[in-house]
């Protein structure tokens, strides 16, 4: 009796909140308007996961907390965008600085996401006394083989059983715009120093330092197959998988990176979805790794005009639109990575895409600001409508061995 009346009208309504306050914890969540969610949370009712490159020395700056919060916030796997890089790991021979892609995995850790591991063997951003040796002559064939083993199996023991996904090789082929003939073929610094085999030997040398990791394939303008001649770069791509899985080459997946322009008229959600499934026929996972889509920058544009800007953020957000819907429609498209969020760090807003045609940038789903933009609107949207049965579960992917 006496703990009743003790209670009163204020002991009634604490006791229900302290019965309450376990239970709409989960009830909150569920109760939330899919508008009021994340892109995180959304996508994770497909399995799909999430993602964004991350600028690290952005996300390191305590005066600006917004890109930290986001990255935490709305995305479930992260891809460092350069501080994996051969040039940042081994700046000079020999001596490894591991401290930001260090950095890079315990935000990950910290933010509870997975990593795509950015990137193993690619021809750009290499330590100058790598490609000084090489041009110099100082450093011969069998001994860039060597540095190339060496530096895959350091890298990806040292962060072993952490990464998801590796971008083992990275754009490896031509584009049909780099030759007057339009032909797609290997190119670039390792096939011109070690020829093909080097692509088959990353790979192997990749997974014996790291049994678990789902080892990728990554390059742009794939998005879509042409009309398979030899100047279809999708169709060169895939033939080239094809081959080094016949050959027992452990490749697990393709990466399309999804940089888009809406100068071009691009593609649509069904030629993506149908271009990763062909992909997924060849038994291995997919992912968008790269998705951006910038836009020339006009004269109306820099003014704020309404009629540039608008008609910009709308077909900005169809685009967007398009690759995520197409991954969502390929069940074994397992990741859709944006390459950074916001338009202040983003890298078209750095390098002049233009090609003499003017900037092209404006790419990321948030402005410089951090006011999200249609796309990123259209993008939640895309995850929160969508389902059973053309939007099911992704289909996980096994490591070949
Ligand atoms: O976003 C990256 C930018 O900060 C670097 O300066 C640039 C150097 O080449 O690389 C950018 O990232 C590229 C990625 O690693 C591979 N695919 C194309 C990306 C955009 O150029």
């Amino acid at each position: 009796m006496m703990v009743k009346r003790s209670l009163g009208i204020w002991g009634i309504a604490a006791a229900l909140v302290g019965v309450f306050a376990i239970a709409p914890a989960v009830a909150t969540v569920n109760e939330k308007t899919p508008s009021e969610q994340t892109l995180r949370s959304l996508a994770l009712r497909h399995g799909l996961y999430l993602g964004t490159a991350v600028d690290l020395s952005a996300a390191k700056k305590t005066d600006e907390p917004r890109y930290s919060q986001i990255i935490a916030s709305q995305f479930s796997t992260i891809t460092a965008e350069n501080v994996m890089k051969w040039d940042a790991l081994e700046p000079e021979r020999g001596k490894y600085t591991w401290a930001a892609a260090d950095a890079f995995m315990s935000l990950a850790a910290d933010n509870h996401q997975l990593v795509r591991g950015h990137v193993l063997v690619w021809h750009n951003q290499l330590p100058c006394w790598l490609t000084e040796g090489v041009a110099t002559g100082t450093i011969t064939r069998d001994e860039l083989r060597e540095i190339l083993k060496k530096h895959i199996t350091t890298v990806v023991k040292r962060y072993r059983g952490r990464i998801w996904q590796w971008d083992v090789v990275n754009e490896a082929v031509s584009d049909s715009r780099d030759d007057a003939d339009g032909v797609i073929r290997y190119k670039q610094f390792w096939y011109q120093h070690l020829g093909e085999e080097y692509i088959a030997d990353a790979f192997r040398w990749a997974r014996a330092a790291d049994p678990k990791a789902l080892l990728f394939y990554n390059d742009y303008n794939i998005e879509a197959f042409g009309d398979g001649s030899a100047k279809d770069k999708t169709q060169f791509v895939h033939t080239m998988v094809k081959n080094l899985r016949v050959k027992g080459v452990p490749i697990d997946g393709i990466g399309s990176q999804g940089h888009l322009s809406t100068r071009y008229g691009n593609y649509d959600a069904f030629q993506i979805a149908e271009t990763l499934d062909r992909f997924a026929s060849l038994g291995v996972a997919t992912a968008i790794t790269e998705a951006d889509v910038r836009s020339p920058i006009t004269e109306g544009v820099k003014q704020g005009l309404s009629d540039d800007v608008n008609a910009m953020v709308h077909a900005q957000a169809a685009n967007y639109s398009a690759l995520l819907r197409g991954c969502l429609g390929s069940r074994k498209c397992l990741s859709f990575t944006l390459w950074g969020f916001d338009d202040k760090h983003h890298w078209t807003t750095i390098t002049d895409l233009g090609r003499g045609r003017g900037a092209e940038s404006m790419a990321g789903i948030y402005d410089a600001g951090y006011r999200p933009k249609q796309a990123f609107t259209a993008m939640k949207a895309d995850l929160a409508f969508s389902g059973a049965p053309y939007v099911q579960n992704r289909l996980p992917q096994k490591p070949m061995p």
